[in-house]
């Protein structure tokens, strides 16, 4: 198949999903054009049957803002028309599902659209009155859609009252093999056993980013340990604020928005996500699949990610004393720890493993095509 991906290139979930799922697929023979306004942050566009387009941003007296969703619909035909694409993949609904549908208009219905809905742009973006008919257009326009969880189906459902079909594809992660057994930064991060938490995220309200730190100060109280932090945007002012304050500069670490995290994750002994919404929450897959155990709050698709008591806790939104109490009976159960990293690693291979999820969207995609 000829593929056409749009998503967001940068940081964040969606952007990492769809940028792996096109190498996934690009290594099982189909063709994959990457359509956006910059190279997505881990696209290896050395590897074979990968191609970039790059959306140019125009400018124009008159727009208060330079215009994507027009740029982008328009780049999305020229492309999808000159490569003789079978379908737009477009991943999180605004405004790229909505480009699609404009592009596929204009090159006169010559290929499929298939969105993927991630989360926050049915939770929060889509469903601010601006945006909510537009969303609801593009997606019961789209040929295919699919939603990263059940929750995040139900949700949709629910909220623009669709009666179109919704297929849930899960998020997938692939570790990498040279970290499944090695935790690099524990010399440097944890010199005197100190246990490692870590917290990754785009740091917006949704994200609690505070809740991160209560459960860390009930810790704090009763065992040495340390807070690993990842991830920018503008909450993390707050924090800082607060770790200066409370004059944990040394227990807190603070890395900014890095692109490589795996090493991190991989060295640390627990995930903490205590989020308002999440429809999936990639970064605890990605925890799973290198042992670490999840601590989190019991928030949409979390629930279908980590299994609470088995592989991770999970708690209502909010409630720190009992999440800091879990992260605590792990931390201090070696054997109890153990068991819950097995189960981690077990859950991450055989139900988000690359293998499983890419052939569930390749199937999908030649159900939406019609091929045999
Ligand atoms: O979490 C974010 O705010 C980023 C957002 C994104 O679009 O990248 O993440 C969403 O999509 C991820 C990939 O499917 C999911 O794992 C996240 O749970 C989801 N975020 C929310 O629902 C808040």
């Amino acid at each position: 198949m000829r593929i056409g991906i749009v998503c967001y290139p940068t940081i964040g979930g969606s952007g990492v999903l769809a940028t792996e799922l096109g190498h996934q697929l690009a290594q099982r023979g189909h063709e994959i054009h990457f359509i956006t306004y910059a190279i997505p942050f881990r696209l290896r566009l050395e590897e074979r049957n990968i191609y970039f387009h790059e959306v140019i941003l125009n400018q124009y007296d008159l727009f208060p803002n330079p215009d994507y969703a027009l740029t982008l619909a328009v780049k999305i035909a020229e492309i999808a028309v000159s490569n003789r694409l079978d379908l737009i993949h477009a991943h999180y609904a605004i405004p790229h599902a909505t480009s699609a549908y404009l592009a596929k208009k204009i090159s006169k219905d010559k290929f499929k659209v298939i969105t993927t809905l991630h989360g926050t742009d049915i939770t929060l973006v889509g469903s601010d009155s601006s945006f909510k008919s537009i969303v609801k257009f593009s997606i019961e326009n789209s040929d295919g859609i699919t939603c990263v969880s059940k929750d995040l189906k139900k949700k949709t459902k629910a909220f623009f009252n669709l009666k179109n079909p919704i297929e849930v594809i899960y998020n997938f992660f692939i570790p990498k093999p040279e970290l499944t057994d090695q935790k690099p930064f524990r010399k440097d991060f944890a010199p005197y056993g100190e246990k490692l938490l870590i917290h990754a995220s785009n740091f917006r309200p949704v994200k609690r980013p505070m809740d991160v730190l209560r459960i860390f100060c009930k810790l704090r109280e009763k065992i040495k340990c340390r807070l690993i932090l990842v991830g920018g945007g503008n909450g993390i002012n707050e924090i800082r604020q607060k770790v200066e304050e409370k004059r944990w500069c040394n227990e807190v670490i603070f890395l900014g928005e890095n692109r490589e995290i795996d090493p991190f994750i991989a060295s640390s002994d627990l995930l903490l996500l205590p989020s308002e919404q999440e429809s999936f929450g990639l970064v605890a897959l990605e925890a799973m699949a290198y042992g670490v155990p999840v601590i989190g709050s019991c928030a949409g698709g979390i629930t279908e990610v980590v299994e609470n008591g088995a592989n991770g806790f999970l708690e209502p939104v909010g409630s720190i004393e009992k999440m800091a109490n879990d992260a605590l009976l792990l931390l201090k159960n070696k054997k109890l720890y153990q068991e819950f990293s097995e189960n981690a690693k077990k859950r991450a291979e055989n139900c988000f493993s690359a293998p499983k999820i890419v052939t569930q969207y390749e199937t999908y995609y030649q159900k939406v095509l019609d091929l045999p």
